[in-house]
């Protein structure tokens, strides 16, 4: 492997390989000062662990520190190969390429996509290095499972040296029209790359055609019913594979009677007969500029009484270094800053905006205590947030306003669906929630409740890796 000092040390073994930008433990410090690893929280993770422990598996991906040089490790029964990345690398290939092109390109353009030579060439040598220590591991005839849009070049090279392998894409973010795509100037060679795969999976239907349509115009392949015909004769396919959650453990953790304290804790200190609640990474997709615009307009009028109704932001840190990231914080802290000063009393916030992560219990318990979950991203492949708040609605009530523009709306057809980008109409649906009656709550979350446990982390995972021909065990 390239920049790697076990090249030819390792003798090819994993017989099932996930590929992601980032591997699936995190570094962490014990009592005693030691550096350790633990299981990323997330359910990429927790629903592949079963398959990886059952078949020798292995994970490639960046530990997280740039310039860091990691040997393979073991970790709760998974091999762990670690990609270097140098700081330049990370600057270029992470935060240049994927986050500030591919993420604003493939997001509806709702930020300015910036195009740099120098970003591309370091993301094609970032994705050769994770395809050449793919090819490394895997045993003949093994499998690869590649993550997301930081690696889409992987599936092509990695078919190229090693084509006896089965390889599988997914891509958890949207893939975008032909008339946004076209814009890309590398892209066909990303459409090349990904028609590597033997299934390019997205999360709705709508990105499988748009992918199918462009390897038709662009690259002049043949498509029927999903499946494409590279330049070689070789087959492919194209299909959606909605991700989901780990419903039963989301269910277990709001059910906790810690959780359950915690909620009510959380009520008694917002002191407020209804609460409204957001939970998004600060990202400048999940419409949170106009969602607080909205509730400061609907506490301006006297709509939701800023003496009797509370809404909590929970907005997570995430990609501090990117410009537009921190042109969106400041904007947010301005909006919240402007509405609380204008509408708030002494000892009260009509909005309690909260800038920082939390454990997954203090998640579940922030589920457990709202009235109305408000999901409203001006674009989202999926929003695992929505499906945990179901999930986490044990007694069967509470209130889901969704964005049409996440993937999850497509399940959850009974939410009070919005369109973000018109604020009376997102205003109007957020009372309707609020104030719909109990019994229409419940119709409504019975539904839900029934679509997200009967579509989970784990039929998601079986799905995809048995149309791969993987055999999975159920569980
Ligand atoms: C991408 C796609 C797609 C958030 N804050 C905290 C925390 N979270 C957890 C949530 C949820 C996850 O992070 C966020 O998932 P989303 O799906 O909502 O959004 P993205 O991060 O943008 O994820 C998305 C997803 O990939 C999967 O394919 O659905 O469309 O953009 O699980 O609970 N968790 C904890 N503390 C926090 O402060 N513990």
């Amino acid at each position: 492997m390239t920049n790697n000092p076990r090249s030819g040390d390792v003798a090819p073994h994993a017989s099932f390989v996930v590929v992601a930008n980032r591997l699936a433990v995190e570094r962490i410090t014990d009592d005693e000062g030691d550096l350790g690893w633990r299981t990323s929280p997330g359910g990429l993770v927790t629903a592949l662990e079963p398959i990886m422990k059952a078949k020798e598996g292995a994970w490639v991906g960046w530990h997280g520190s740039p310039d860091e040089e990691l040997e393979p490790f073991e970790h709760d029964g998974i091999e762990m190969i670690p990609v270097r990345l140098s700081e330049e690398e990370f600057a270029e290939f992470y935060e240049g390429m994927s986050n500030a092109t591919l993420w604003p390109l493939y997001h509806d353009s709702v930020a300015f996509p910036e195009y740099h030579r120098e970003w591309w060439d370091a993301y094609v040598s970032v994705n050769q290095r994770f395809a050449e220590a793919a090819a490394e591991v895997t045993e003949e005839g093994g499998t690869v499972w590649v993550q997301d849009y930081q690696l889409q070049l992987v599936p092509r090279m990695l078919r190229e040296m090693r084509p006896d392998l089965k390889i599988g894409f997914f891509l958890h973010i949207p893939f975008p029209p032909q008339e946004l795509f076209q814009q890309l100037p590398w892209r066909t060679e990303i459409l090349k790359g990904l028609t590597g795969a033997d299934i390019v999976g997205f999360q709705v239907p709508g990105g499988a055609a748009n992918f199918l349509r462009l390897i038709r115009d662009r690259l002049g392949y043949e498509t029927k019913r999903g499946e494409f015909v590279r330049d070689d004769g070789s087959r492919g396919r194209a299909a959606a594979y909605p991700i989901s959650i780990d419903a039963n453990a989301f269910q277990d953790l709001a059910n906790h009677p810690d959780t359950v304290a915690r909620a009510e804790q959380i009520r008694e200190d917002l002191d407020a007969e209804i609460m409204f609640l957001g939970v998004d990474r600060l990202d400048y997709t999940k419409g949170l500029r106009q969602r607080i615009r909205a509730f400061g307009e609907l506490f301006q009028s006297g709509q939701l009484d800023p003496e009797k109704a509370v809404f909590l932001q929970v907005a997570t840190p995430s990609r501090e270094r990117v410009d537009e990231y921190r042109r969106l914080r400041d904007d947010i802290e301005l909006l919240v800053g402007r509405i609380n000063g204008d509408m708030g009393q002494i000892g009260r916030s009509p909005i309690n905006y909260l800038h920082s992560g939390y454990p997954r219990q203090e998640m579940a318990a922030l589920y457990r205590a709202a009235d109305v979950m408000v999901v409203t991203p001006l674009r989202d492949g999926m929003n695992l947030v929505a499906k945990e708040y179901v999930a986490c609605r044990t007694s069967g009530d509470g209130a889901l306003v969704l964005s049409e523009f996440a993937g999850a709306a497509r399940e959850l057809k009974q939410a009070w669906q919005v369109n973000p980008y018109d604020i009376n109409g997102m205003k109007q649906r957020i009372l309707d929630a609020a104030s719909a009656t109990p019994t229409e709550k419940r119709r409504r979350m019975r539904a839900l409740r029934r679509q997200v446990f009967t579509h989970d982390i784990n039929n998601w995972a079986e799905s995809f890796l048995s149309d791969l021909g993987v055999e999975v065990e159920s569980k």
